[in-house]
């Protein structure tokens, strides 16, 4: 058993050794792996959750580019799907656990070599499974993609990604690394270069797929969340096959998901003020200010000339846009 472990573990460095690799912001070094950059210590993840991850027909999947509203996503979704099992709000879970701890994120889930625990952890989960991934769509598990599971992906203008990114980054680094200025920053971003990137690469995989199986993927946008979340509540619940009755309506089940899910309501949990969560991040980080348009505070006009010329190279002709407030 050991050696077995000890030659795939092997296998796995000599695999990591032979990547593209590239000096990351928040870890080291970045590597590319399957098209999209990666810190080593999460290519065992992707390489086990690919190999091993069963998808059910009922399990959703919120999908997204890091910072971009997947916490806000993952909390609105457990709590339309879960409506009948909690109908009493002050009991919620949502007010004792973090979203990611309700949603895992099935990437990280698959971390270490206790892969059968994992399994059996999934095996019991109560149905609808919910989880989160941040995994390109091409580098999905075949299960996800071959069953009628569904996928909700959330995107968000790539100025506020960036310095959602940015922010988080410098709260949780190692102080060992390296200083990156916020322009050398932009600049691998500009190139892709950033966990999970390159960010253009990831939206335009699950907007394509989304028009091309809309069925299969449901895409939105953080700022449409933003604007008009009543909308978008409904939205999630219809294509997730449990459409708010009308007497749900009228009752103001709606509206108390949304209040549950604020920035406001999570920012000011205990449960969300402390403690960690996943590999080891600060729950207080993961809610920052919840803005549209907060980039215009960091960016010079030389960096947006940069990211604007770089959206537009990368975006045009796909349909996709955002708008940028400044
Ligand atoms: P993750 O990739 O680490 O999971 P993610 O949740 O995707 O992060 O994005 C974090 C952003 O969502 C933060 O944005 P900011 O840095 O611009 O403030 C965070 O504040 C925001 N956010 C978290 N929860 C909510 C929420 N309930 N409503 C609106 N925005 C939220």
């Amino acid at each position: 058993m050991a050696s077995t472990e000890g030659h795939q573990e092997y296998e796995e460095e000599k695999q990591i050794q032979s990547l593209p690799k590239e000096r990351g912001w928040a870890s080291r070094y970045l590597y590319l792996f399957q098209g999209f950059w990666c810190p080593s210590t999460h290519i065992q993840g992707v390489n086990s959750f690919q190999n091993h991850f069963q998808a059910k027909h009922n399990d959703v999947i919120v999908a997204s580019f890091p910072k971009s509203g997947t916490t806000w996503l993952k909390a609105l979704t457990f709590a339309i799907l879960n409506r009948q099992r909690f109908s009493s709000l002050e009991n919620h879970p949502l007010l004792t656990s973090n979203p990611h701890e309700l949603v895992p994120f099935l990437d990280f889930l698959f971390h270490g070599d206790n892969i059968q625990d994992q399994l059996s952890y999934l095996s019991n989960m109560t149905e609808p499974r919910v989880f989160g991934t941040h995994i390109p769509l091409p580098s999905l598990p075949k299960s996800i993609m071959e069953s009628n599971c569904k996928i909700i992906y959330i995107c968000r203008n790539p100025f506020d990604t960036f310095v959602s990114s940015w922010s988080f980054f410098n709260n949780i680094k190692s102080k060992s690394l390296p200083e990156v200025t916020i322009e050398e920053a932009l600049q691998m971003y500009c190139k892709g270069i950033i966990g999970f990137g390159p960010i253009w690469d990831h939206m335009l995989g699950y907007w394509k797929e989304s028009i091309a199986t809309p069925n299969k993927v449901l895409f939105v946008k953080y700022e449409q969340l933003q604007e008009d979340v009543k909308f978008y509540v409904k939205r999630v619940a219809e294509y997730l096959d449990c459409p708010f009755t009308e007497e749900e309506e009228s009752n103001g089940g709606i509206e108390s998901i949304i209040k549950l899910c604020s920035f406001e309501k999570m920012k000011d949990l205990e449960v969300n003020k402390s403690g960690t969560v996943g590999r080891n991040i600060e729950k207080k980080y993961l809610f920052r200010k919840g803005e549209i348009g907060d980039w215009i505070n960091y960016f010079s006009p030389a960096m947006i000339e940069m990211l604007s010329k770089t959206i537009e190279e990368k975006l045009s002709g796909s349909g996709l846009s955002f708008k940028t407030r400044a």
